[in-house]
Formats: C-alpha cells, structure tokens, sequence
C-alpha cells in the first residue's frame, strides 16, 4: 500500500510568481460571475464561507484553518494524480489532495490533470456541507475495500458521474455540483443548457455499469435530489454490486435504457458532430 506521505508536498504558496496568480484570477473572476443561478446554492455558500479568494490562488494554510473548523475537512497538496489507493487513504482521512501547480494561460479551458483551480476552487466549496462532506470521506472508506476486489474501475465511475460531473434537481430547475463542470466554463453552460446531453436520475446500480468520456463534455448527466442521495449509494450491499456490475456489460456514455428515468432526452448532436468531424479529419 503507497503511503499518503509519500506524496504529499509543501504548497510552496510563497513560490507562485505573479503570472499565477493572474490566471487563477481570471478563472475565478469568469466562473464567480457565471455561477450564481447555475450551481446549487450550498456551492456558493462553501465558496463564501471559505472566501476561496478572488484575488490569487488560496493559500493552503488560511484555507484549512476556516475548512477544518467547519466540518474538520483540510487540503493537502500534491504534484499531480497519485496512486488510488493513497488517494482513498487520504479521503478517508478527510484529507483532500490538490495539485499544487496552475495552468498555463494558453489553456485555460482544458487541461488533462488536475490543477489547483479544479481541485480547490471546483472540489473545496462543497467539502463545508456536512452530508457531502461525509459522503466523501465514505467514498475514500469504499475505495480502500474495493481495492482488493478489482473492482475499482466500476467504482471510479461513480465518483465521476457525481462528485465531477454530477447535476442536482432543486425546486428552482437543475444545478451544477459537479467539480468538473463547476470549474470549466464552457461545460457549466453545455450541461445545463445544450440540447445535446442526457439528463438521467441517478441510478447507483446503472452508473456502475456506465463508461465515461475524460476528452470532451459528457454525453449524459446524472442528477440527484438531495446530498442524501449521495451517501445512499455507498450504502446497499456497494461491494456486491460492485463485482455484479463488474460481471455485466457495461453502457455507452450515450446510452439511454427502458430503465432510466429521463428528466431530458438528449439529441446527441454534439457528440455527432465531433464523431463526423472525427471521420472527416481520417478521411
Ligand atoms: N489523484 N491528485 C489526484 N486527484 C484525483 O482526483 C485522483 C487521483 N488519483 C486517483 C483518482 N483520482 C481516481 O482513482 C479516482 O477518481 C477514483
Ligand atoms: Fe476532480
């Protein structure tokens, strides 16, 4: 088993030069003016109560001082992706990892790993919700079991079809909460209000079972109700379902069964049009 401590770094805060900081700016000035209306009101909230700063990239230490009096949650930073099992070792810990490194400013809208603006700005709000905050601690807990199992592939998915990409029905029409589409502003604006995607109720069982794009925006979204539903998917039986799903075929991202309740149907033609463009660019 890798040891958490092995990759956990200093931050280093002192270390980021202006240049920086201007690009966390810039991102947070961008997703700060467009999320009011589109991200569940507990998001803004987080960001708030974390003031997680508009004017430069947070520095850990402030940041855990507020986070850990609120629900005992702290950021540690990292280099980049590590292992999955120090990953779940340090969520179970209510440890969350962050990359400690920013995006250069010719990539703002797409980067492959995780920087320090997805990871803090995108994941650290809603860590100050007491239910989600526990769901992510559970989470870490499952991942450790599931480990021996080999069944963490199916597990991972479930992680991306919430806590990066999840939607959230509330009484005044359909949120973001996702850290994925919460920190990107062209996919904040797709999931919500394309005509291409999917919009699925949550189904544990179903989402399991369910690919997912890492290059481009989803074909389908899963939504939920409450923070509530989170944690009920860790709950009943996770690790027989777990290998059951493993056993089973498994969905397309653009899939849409008999089974799922449909909040939208999607026409898929984004997802079309860059296959067509694909064929093309070969042809
Ligand atoms: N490492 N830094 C970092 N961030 C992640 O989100 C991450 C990781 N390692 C593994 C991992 N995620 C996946 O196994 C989970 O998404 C399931
Ligand atoms: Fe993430």
């Amino acid at each position: 088993m890798a040891d958490p401590r092995d990759f956990v770094i200093d931050q280093n805060w002192q270390g980021y030069s202006a240049a920086e900081h201007a690009v966390w700016r810039t991102l947070y000035r961008r997703q700060a003016a467009l999320l009011p209306g589109r991200v569940v009101p507990a998001f803004l909230e987080g960001m708030e109560r974390l003031s997680v700063a508009a004017d430069g990239i947070p520095d850990f230490r402030r940041l855990n001082e507020t986070l850990r009096s609120i629900t005992g949650w702290e950021v540690v930073a990292v280099p980049g992706l590590i292992p999955d099992d120090a990953f779940f070792r340090l969520l179970a810990d209510r440890k969350f990892p962050s990359g400690n490194f920013i995006r250069k400013p010719d990539e703002l809208d797409y980067l492959e790993e995780p920087d320090v603006f997805h990871d803090v700005f995108g994941h650290v709000p809603l860590l100050t919700n007491p239910v989600f905050a526990d769901f992510m601690q559970a989470y870490g807990e499952a991942g450790l079991k599931a480990e021996g199992g080999g069944v963490l592939s199916r597990l991972a998915r479930l992680y991306w079809y919430t806590v990066e990409f999840g939607l959230f029905q509330t009484a005044d029409g359909i949120r973001i909460y996702g850290a994925g589409i919460v920190s990107s502003r062209s996919e904040t604006v797709f999931a919500l209000e394309s005509n291409s995607p999917n919009r699925i109720r949550l189904d544990r069982d179903r989402v399991l079972r369910t690919n997912y794009r890492i290059d481009d925006f989803q074909e389908t979204y899963f939504v939920i109700d409450r923070f509530e539903d989170l944690f009920e998917t860790l709950g009943h039986d996770l690790e027989v379902a777990l290998r059951r799903a493993a056993r089973l075929s498994d969905y397309t991202p653009s899939d849409v069964l008999a089974s799922d309740d449909v909040l939208f149907r999607g026409s898929g033609a984004y997802a079309a049009g860059k296959r067509a463009a694909a064929k093309e660019a070969a042809a």
